[in-house]
């Protein structure tokens, strides 16, 4: 058994008294009340879920394990002479709570290397695909169509016991996550680079191979690395990470669930939301012959664009209510590499501006950005100019928290998902309305 998996077994091990003794002993303590407002509302601000992987506070934003991300960049082992650590040693990390050695991260790389190599047929899936599809639909079928390699649904075929699903569960996803890469490097240098694949290094960590394969020099490597780390969890309720806990509670596996769990993220409102805002820049620039605009016209095309009902992609979150620190952290990266750039220059100004009008607005929560609003320039400024795979770089990045939660989610036997329905009727006599 692998470091990270005994340490994993020995944590999940001590974990389930804590589990089973609130379940037992304090079962009907309340972690709140639902309103209707929530009902309706998408059960914004109802806490009934449960990760220790990751939590999300209001005003700080996220902390990975109890740690905040410039905390997390620090503490994890990194590659020889680059500035991030290696995605590996934030698996470890996520998955166990521990900073692991140098050792036990190169133990995670060589293993990940190991189960790198995709099916043959999942290229096969992907070449059928007409390729004016979505790269987040070619995504998402790839990953399901892996659904036969499942180690969970084969184990459970032949009969398991509840206290080993979290074993093969987690083989699955050390599979997928080692694959995810390679899958989304394929489809970007298929689908827009000519049909011009590049084959796997196995020299490479995670984010120097990503780097390789997309066919991109130093350091886009690094920004790999920071970008997949930056992405991995907000914690279990955002949809991604919701959706793919969901359909593996019904104990269907990986492969089901986490393309399941892409599905949600495809969506505007959430990981698609990046594309959205390379979208409406560079429609903006265009229109300005590629100058940058005026304080002033930036102001009117942010009005403009809330006038047509649409909303200012990037901005606001359903919990944050400060700047994301996601946010704040590429735009570090940006300052440092490439701070006259003139696409994050126009992301800056928008910055300045964009809170004021949503706050005169007068809807939206939180007026600030989202990690969505900063993160395609880098992209850009690397040559991923094709802004419909950005949500698919997010995808890569997402499944190393969702995959460890649905792991533990195994390990403490949580049991199939299933809140209960009320009808209108039932909730306008809840309400005390007359009929
Ligand atoms: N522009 C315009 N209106 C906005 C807005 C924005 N950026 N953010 C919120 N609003 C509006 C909502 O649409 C809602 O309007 P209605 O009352 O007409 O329905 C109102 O303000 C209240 O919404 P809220 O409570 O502040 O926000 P929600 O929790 O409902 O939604 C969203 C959170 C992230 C979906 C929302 O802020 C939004 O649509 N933002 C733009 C899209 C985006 O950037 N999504 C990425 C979010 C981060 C993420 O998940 N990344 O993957």
């Amino acid at each position: 058994m692998s470091t990270l998996k005994e340490i994993l077994k020995s944590k999940i091990d001590a974990h389930r008294p804590r589990t089973t003794r609130l379940l037992k002993e304090y079962g009907s303590v309340k972690t709140g009340d639902v309103t209707i407002a929530q009902a309706i509302g998408g059960a914004r601000g109802v806490r009934c879920l449960v990760t220790d992987v990751s939590y999300l506070d209001p005003q700080e934003g996220i902390r990975f394990r109890g740690r905040t991300i410039p905390e997390t960049f620090a503490a994890l082992p990194k590659v020889p002479g680059k500035e991030y650590p290696y995605v590996e040693a934030h698996w470890f990390y996520l998955m166990t709570g521990e900073i692991p050695t140098m050792e036990q991260t190169l133990e995670v790389v060589e293993d990940f290397k190991a189960r790198r190599t995709v099916p043959h047929y999942v290229y096969y899936v992907l070449r059928a695909t007409p390729r004016d599809t979505h790269p987040m639909t070619m995504f998402a079928q790839a990953i399901l169509s892996m659904q036969r390699e499942s180690c969970f649904a084969k184990q459970y075929a032949e009969g398991m016991s509840k206290m080993d699903y979290w074993d093969p569960m987690y083989e699955d996803c050390c599979n997928l996550m080692a694959k995810l890469p390679v899958i989304a490097a394929y489809i970007y240098r298929m689908k827009y680079k000519g049909d011009t694949p590049i084959p796997s290094n196995p020299e490479l960590d995670m984010g120097g191979d990503f780097a390789h394969m997309m066919g991109i020099g130093e350091p886009y490597d690094d920004v790999a690395r920071m970008y997949f780390i930056l992405h991995s969890d907000h914690e279990s309720g955002n949809v991604s990470a919701h959706t793919t806990h969901l359909v593996a509670s019904a104990l269907s596996d990986i492969y089901y669930a986490y393309s399941a769990g892409m599905g949600g993220l495809a969506g505007p409102l959430h990981g698609l939301a990046n594309q959205e805002v390379l979208r409406w820049t560079q429609g903006f620039m265009d229109k300005l012959g590629g100058k940058l605009p005026t304080e002033e016209q930036l102001k009117q095309a942010l009005w403009d664009t809330l006038n047509s009902g649409q909303v200012i992609p990037g901005y606001g979150h359903a919990v944050l209510r400060k700047t994301d620190p996601r946010y704040v952290s590429q735009m570090e990266y940006c300052l440092k590499h490439l701070p006259d750039y003139p696409l994050f220059k126009l992301i800056n100004m928008i910055y300045k501006v964009a809170p004021g009008v949503l706050k005169e607005h007068g809807k939206a929560k939180n007026p600030w950005p989202n990690v969505d609003a900063q993160s395609g320039v880098i992209q850009w400024y690397y040559g991923i100019t094709e802004y419909d795979f950005y949500t698919v770089l997010f995808g890569v990045g997402r499944a190393l928290g969702v995959l460890t939660n649905v792991t533990w989610d195994r390990g403490l036997g949580y049991p199939i998902e299933r809140p209960k329905s009320l009808t209108t009727d039932m909730l306008e006599d809840l309400a005390g309305i007359k009929k």
